[in-house]
């Protein structure tokens, strides 16, 4: 096998997106990452959608960028763009090399903060929880007027799979 692991990207909810219809849009996430592309289904007519769906991509190589793209959904046009955003799975792995599986539940062990480089739209924690290691992050949206992707994304190692 020749990935390092799977990321399982929880995509919960999308918060003030922008209108592409008369009132409302009809919005779904695309995730892709190199060749893989991933979908949420299309919520309709609703900018503060709730999708709480899980996607899961697998990882060949930690710099290849993986990216969420919100589009509304159209019966008759192009499906129109609503937005995107990188998503930064570095800190999280910087977190899973310290080796912190004796923490107790619920330990916050890393911060990450919004800068001008990350899509981050605030203050982003990593926590232990489980026997797993997950970030929240609010993604904020660029190329668009507005909009905001609140997801959750956790490391799975696979078996076979290289690590990092
Ligand atoms: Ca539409």
């Amino acid at each position: 096998m020749d990935f390092l692991g799977l990321l399982r990207i929880r995509i919960r909810r999308g918060i003030n997106l922008a209108v592409r219809d008369t009132v409302s849009s009809d919005p779904y996430c695309v995730l892709c990452c190199g060749t893989q592309k991933v979908k949420t289904r299309v919520v309709r007519g609703n900018c503060n959608p709730v999708w709480d769906e899980e996607l899961t991509i697998y990882i060949k190589d930690l710099n290849i960028p993986i990216t969420l793209s919100v589009y509304d959904k159209d019966t008759f046009t192009v499906d129109d763009n609503m937005g995107k955003a990188n998503i930064d799975i570095k800190p999280l792995i910087e977190c899973l090399k310290m080796g912190l599986e004796c923490l107790p539940d619920g330990t916050k062990v890393d911060r990450v903060h919004p800068t001008r480089d990350n899509c981050i739209a605030d203050e982003s924690c990593i926590v232990w929880n489980k026997g797993k290691m997950v970030q929240d992050m609010i993604l904020r949206l660029k190329d668009v007027e507005c909009g905001e992707v609140e997801v959750q994304i956790e490391w799975i190692d696979i078996p076979g799979g290289k690590g990092f």
